[in-house]
């Protein structure tokens, strides 16, 4: 008998890969070119083959070591004799390996032998830090798999954290006596398993000595317990096998994006799922939405003939309405819109206005009504945070922007574009007055540069040129707020004793309801209006 030690060849130009899946455990029989291990780097994920056919005697990597060419992998029994070198070589990492069951359900010679080397356990669910019943999200072996010293066994999941129970024992799977969905306990049993011993006839103390289990993002919890089990606890084999064949940062990221993965194609040896598959999963599925017009289920709106009903003209949409569209229809779909009204007295406003205009025209200036609107959005944003953040990391973080810039529609010929004006809290009503006639005038001329229409953080759009009483515009998302402006008209405004004739402007605050609650957007309006009715309020 000789002794071969595989190491890692040449891993493509990576320094060092993780293994993230040992596929063999002491006792196995291997095949040449029968994969050890899986290495996984930036780049891919590479099994390692065994270079020679034997029984692996014992496993140099376990999952999370960090391995670079030429590091040990496995330490095979080969059927030829035993060099020097072999010996030599493998000496200080070989102990006298106990017999064990082979895992290979095919592999009967190895089974025959196994009563006198192995013993039944039960493997139980260990401290957890909690005493409440948790979910078990992910039982991470089937019967009949042979399982190293810290295998994963099963993942739980509680309300703050996920957490893999490893195995603390190599040995073959006999009993599953759990499933995914169930809800567990510290102590219950989680599966029986034909464990390897030392010649003393227990469990190899060694092996059974305490581990950590793997956390993935909750604090240590202590090791899987191992007690002997009972007489006759091995069960009917769970039948339940779950026949996907993916190692456990496959499965993780799978769990993450929300994919079954029994769904998608393999492309690993032996029909293993590798992080590649599911990343051509999840590609394909985002793009299926755009071979229909509408995702999600909703119907789409049938094409018409409407030559049938008269002469018509068909035109090419330019690419800004078509952008325009899509942006518009994906912020319909997201964002569940309440759109608040109100009116700002701006009769104060317009006439100080008006008694600038002699000193805008000198400045070879005009000054509309946005400036002002402008920069009382900017002191209300300042003073209601909460409008000019965006929802982060899939919606479970806000950013708060301690910034303000604000985007302003215009209404080109070409379509519909939003420039941001910069600092709007930092600016003076000349210069913002300068900076509209000029990014309208850039976005009629499309001069525009990408930059330009970047960094928003809330929306201005301003129909009060073109009239109306009022409407309610679609929010500019990641932002989470944008006002409406519509036409300013003299209304009778009852001022306790009789009604008055007063300037209103009237205002529409839409927003995501995701991140602003009524009171935010009640709040923030209605300072809108104070400011814009007093605008001395401004400068406070
Ligand atoms: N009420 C009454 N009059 C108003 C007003 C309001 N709310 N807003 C502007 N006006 C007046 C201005 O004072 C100006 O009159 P004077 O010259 O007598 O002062 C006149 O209307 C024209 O203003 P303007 O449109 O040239 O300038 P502006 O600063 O108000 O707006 C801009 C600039 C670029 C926002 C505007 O030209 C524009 O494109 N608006 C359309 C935005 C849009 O399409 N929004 C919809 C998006 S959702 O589909």
């Amino acid at each position: 008998m000789a002794q071969e030690t595989v190491l890692v060849p040449d891993i493509g130009g990576s320094d060092a890969a993780e293994v993230v899946e040992v596929l063999v455990s002491p006792g196995d029989s291997v095949d040449v070119d029968q994969g050890l291990l899986v290495l996984e780097s930036d780049k891919a994920s590479m099994e390692i083959p065994s270079s020679v056919a034997g029984t692996v005697v014992e496993v140099l990597a376990k999952e999370g070591d960090q391995l670079a060419e030429g590091a040990a992998v496995a330490v095979i029994e080969t059927a030829g004799a035993a060099t020097e070198a072999d010996s030599a070589s493998s000496a200080e990492k070989i102990q006298e390996p106990a017999p064990v069951e082979s895992a290979a359900e095919d592999n009967a010679d190895a089974s025959d032998s196994a009563p006198a080397e192995s013993q039944l356990i039960d493997v139980i669910v260990p401290d957890i830090g909690t005493d409440e019943a948790v979910d078990l999200i992910e039982v991470s072996v089937s019967v009949g798999d042979s399982v190293a010293e810290g295998d994963t066994l099963v993942v739980l999941e509680t309300d703050k954290a996920s957490m893999e129970v490893p195995s603390t024992a190599s040995g073959v799977v006999k009993a599953l006596q759990v499933e995914e969905g169930q809800q567990i306990k510290q102590g219950d049993v989680l599966l029986v398993l034909e464990a390897v011993v030392a010649q003393s006839g227990s469990v190899d103390a060694s092996k059974s000595a305490p581990a950590p289990v793997a956390a993935v993002s909750a604090p240590a919890a202590s090791p899987v317990e191992v007690a002997p089990a009972s007489q006759g606890a091995v069960n009917a084999p769970d039948s339940s096998g779950k026949g996907v064949y993916a190692g456990p940062a496959v499965r993780r990221l799978a769990r993450e994006f929300g994919v079954p993965l029994e769904s998608v194609k393999s492309s690993g040896p032996r029909g293993r799922i590798l992080k590649e598959d599911l990343h051509q999963y999840v590609s394909r599925a985002l793009a299926a939405p755009s071979s229909s017009a509408s995702g999600a289920g909703i119907p789409s709106i049938p094409d018409v003939d409407f030559s049938a009903f008269g002469p018509v003209d068909v035109v090419e949409r330019s690419k800004i309405d078509k952008v325009t569209a899509t942006n518009m229809q994906r912020s319909w779909l997201n964002v569940p819109h309440v759109t608040q009204f109100d009116d700002a007295d701006i009769t104060e406003m317009e006439a100080f206005r008006k008694s600038l205009k002699a000193e805008a025209e000198k400045r070879g200036t005009r000054l509309t009504p946005l400036p002002f609107l402008l920069k009382a959005c900017a002191v209300a944003l300042k003073h209601n945070e909460k409008i000019n953040s965006s929802l982060s990391d899939g919606g479970s973080t806000l950013t708060y922007k301690r910034y303000v810039h604000i985007g302003m529609a215009v209404d080109t010929p070409a379509g519909l574009v939003v420039p941001v004006i910069r600092d709007v809290d930092q600016k003076t009503l000349w210069e913002l007055a300068d900076e509209v006639i000029e990014l309208a005038g850039k976005a009629r001329d499309r001069k525009l540069k990408p930059a330009d229409m970047q960094g928003g953080g809330f929306t201005v759009s301003s129909l009060g040129s073109i009239g109306g009483r009022g409407f309610t515009p679609i929010v500019n998302a990641p932002e989470v707020a944008i006002l409406g402006v519509s036409r300013a008209d003299t209304q009778p405004v009852w001022d306790g004793q009789s009604f008055q004739p007063r300037l209103q402007l009237p205002l529409a605050l839409s927003y995501d309801h995701r991140v602003v609650n009524g009171g935010d957007a009640g709040r923030f309006l209605t300072e809108l209006c104070q400011l814009l009715g007093d605008i001395r309020k401004l400068l406070l």
